[in-house]
């Protein structure tokens, strides 16, 4: 399976990942993507989910259009997670589904030609996912312990990423979950094909120090 270099440094947000910040949280995605595209992310997931997100489909679909143009200026892929109808509306570059989201066999038919990721925990899951040559690449995770996503589950540590290349899954990995200037080291020691974060991008004080190191 060939590599995908847009996996590299791998954005996830929604407005509830800035609610930590003063002022509208939907205005301050959007100015922490425009900064994150102008630092150097290669891809971007808009994946307004849990706590705190919009719940309004036209006021979501909105800001998920405006995080397009600004991914599409930067020509940086554009992937929503989960919510199919919207990605199909807006034709988006991709999207990314979980083990308890809509199937990914169902997804696979509805996305020719668009990359499609699916998060894996287990080798077993990942095992199963190396069958379908349609799924662009795999989400591993949470590697590191998290607060940004509810059910995120138990840290699998940086083995997991070790373990799913020496049982040979070909798909490209992408690490997920509590990944920071801290603990980066010791994932990048494993050589996954893309690290995504959450919070090390919406938290971050200064952009261009994280970057060289990501
Ligand atoms: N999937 C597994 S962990 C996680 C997701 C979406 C949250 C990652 O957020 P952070 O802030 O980078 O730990």
């Amino acid at each position: 399976m060939h590599k995908l270099p847009f996996l590299k440094r791998y954005f996830v947000a929604g407005s509830q990942d800035c609610q930590h910040l003063n002022g509208n949280n939907a205005n301050n995605l959007l100015h922490i993507l425009e900064n994150a595209l102008n630092a150097g992310i290669t891809c971007f997931q808009f994946r307004e989910k849990g706590k705190n997100s919009l719940r309004d489909p036209d006021t979501i679909s909105a800001l998920a259009q405006d995080c397009q143009k600004l991914c599409a200026k930067a020509k940086v892929p554009f992937i929503i997670n989960n919510d199919v109808a919207l990605a199909l509306k807006l034709n988006a570059d991709g999207i990314h589904v979980g083990q308890s989201d809509t199937p990914v066999v169902d997804i696979i038919p509805l996305f020719k030609n668009k990359i499609i990721g699916l998060s894996c925990q287990t080798l077993a899951q990942a095992q199963l996912a190396d069958r379908y040559p349609e799924i662009s690449y795999l989400g591993v995770g949470p590697i590191f312990s998290t607060n940004s996503k509810e059910d995120a589950g138990n840290a699998l540590h940086p083995d997991i990423i070790r373990q799913l290349k020496s049982a040979h899954i070909r798909k490209p990995l992408v690490a997920i979950g509590g990944i920071s200037l801290q603990n980066i080291h010791a994932l990048k020691a494993t050589n996954p094909d893309g690290i995504a974060v959450i919070s090390m991008i919406t938290k971050a004080h200064d952009l261009s120090r994280i970057i060289p190191y990501w």
